[in-house]
């Protein structure tokens, strides 16, 4: 007999249906949170099978029980645990442990891509190309490469796994897995996520209104509280305010924090761990404790959300040789203008400020941190134009 302990997203879930492809009804699969996964280990250790070969994907376990398996191991029992993210690579120690962040140079892994190679490896699973396309979609899902190869198929699948129930996903994907030899979603499937594509836009354009930033562990945080579609809105947010280090999404209910970045030079894993969580460089989680809650929900309560920059301007715009104008809550207007190729000087409310910048991002990044700016509207430069004009004629 076989066991699947896996998380309980699309990349784990996957998981639990390659197992069942190749062990049919000889194996049992659970999927559970990250929180989750340590009391069923335990429970395995302590009341399952010595006999049952237990499989660990997607998720890792914690001191205690790293200890334990090894002991488990040691004594003849059979486990691997297969994962891909960063936090576990310690856990490759273990002749039961093997954890892979990227299967080659530029080519990240998911606990799915892993655990077929080793199904095939071990002679589980002989190769099939809609199962090698499935597993496919999901490693460009978990890793977020989809998006960098316009593979929305790949979103499609995730997007999809949200709408049916877990059992129901589990079934429909076996069944096209067992026969076809393409992957494909049916008619009903098609309609129903282009549905769900215009409900998750809205969706986010909604929550882009609701982003408020702060200075956290010397990160600025986007922070946003969001049940649902917490991937794609890391991802939007990020690019939309891509002044701020990091997205922290904020789910109360599950009283969990999941930390999103775009950013190559920011790794939110680091961030996760000072509040005792975990993941990858770009997306990670972690609880949200009492510290986390007085730093993301307490301390910000009462800041105003950030502002979109204008995005239908024709003069003003980013980077311009005419400089351009940002604008705040309490209506101040900064003029971010270049001094020579290598120099950017700031104007506030027509008045020369101190500060210079090396670059406009840096100066654009230091107005929007720091006098939480956004980029005016046409109509606002053209009269902050004039109105210089005029104190010139005065002067
Ligand atoms: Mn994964």
């Amino acid at each position: 007999m076989y066991k699947l302990l896996s998380h309980n997203d699309l990349d784990g879930v996957s998981c639990g249906i390659l197992a069942r492809l190749a062990f049919g009804p000889d194996v049992s699969v659970r999927y559970n949170s990250i929180s989750g996964l340590n009391q069923e280990v335990e429970w395995f250790l302590e009341n399952g099978d010595p006999n049952t070969f237990l499989f660990i994907t997607d998720l890792s376990v914690n001191e205690e029980n790293e200890a334990k398996l090894n002991q488990f191991y040691q004594a003849g029992g059979k486990v691997q645990l297969l994962d891909h993210h960063k936090t576990a690579l310690h856990l490759n120690d273990y002749k039961w442990g093997h954890v892979v962040v990227e299967e080659k140079e530029g080519r990240p892994a998911s606990a799915t891509s892993l655990f077929y190679d080793y199904l095939l490896k071990h002679g589980h699973l002989t190769h099939s190309a809609v199962v090698a396309e499935f597993v496919e979609l999901v490693r460009q899902y978990d890793t977020w490469e989809w998006e960098r190869l316009g593979n929305r198929k790949a979103q499609r699948l995730n997007a999809l796994f949200f709408l049916v129930s877990m059992d129901e996903f589990e079934e429909a994907m076996l069944s096209r897995l067992k026969t076809g030899d393409q992957f494909f979603f049916n008619e009903f499937e098609e309609k129903l996520l282009d549905m769900e594509e215009r409900k998750t836009e809205r969706y986010i354009r909604r929550k882009k209104r609701e982003v408020v930033q702060a200075h956290i562990h010397d990160q600025w945080a986007g922070i946003v509280h969001a049940e649902s579609y917490h991937s794609e809105l890391g991802n939007e947010l990020s690019k939309e305010f891509s002044h701020l280090d990091y997205i922290a999404i904020l789910s109360m209910g599950s009283k969990r924090i999941s930390l999103r970045t775009i950013h190559d030079s920011v790794d939110v894993s680091r961030t996760a761990g000072l509040f005792g969580g975990g993941g990858h460089a770009k997306a990670a989680g972690c609880s949200l404790s009492a510290e986390a809650f007085g730093l993301f929900v307490t301390d910000v309560f009462g800041h105003e959300p950030l502002r979109e920059d204008a995005k239908r301007n024709r003069y003003n715009l980013l980077d311009s040789s005419f400089g351009a104008l940002y604008t705040n809550r309490q209506e101040d207007s900064f003029l971010l203008y270049p001094l020579s190729p290598e120099q950017w000087g700031l104007e506030q409310n027509h008045k020369q400020r101190s500060e210079t910048f090396s670059s406009f991002e840096e100066g654009e990044h230091f107005l929007k941190r720091h006098e939480t700016a956004w980029l005016a509207r046409d109509e606002v430069f053209v009269q902050y134009l004039m109105d210089a004009k005029k104190r010139a004629e005065v002067h």
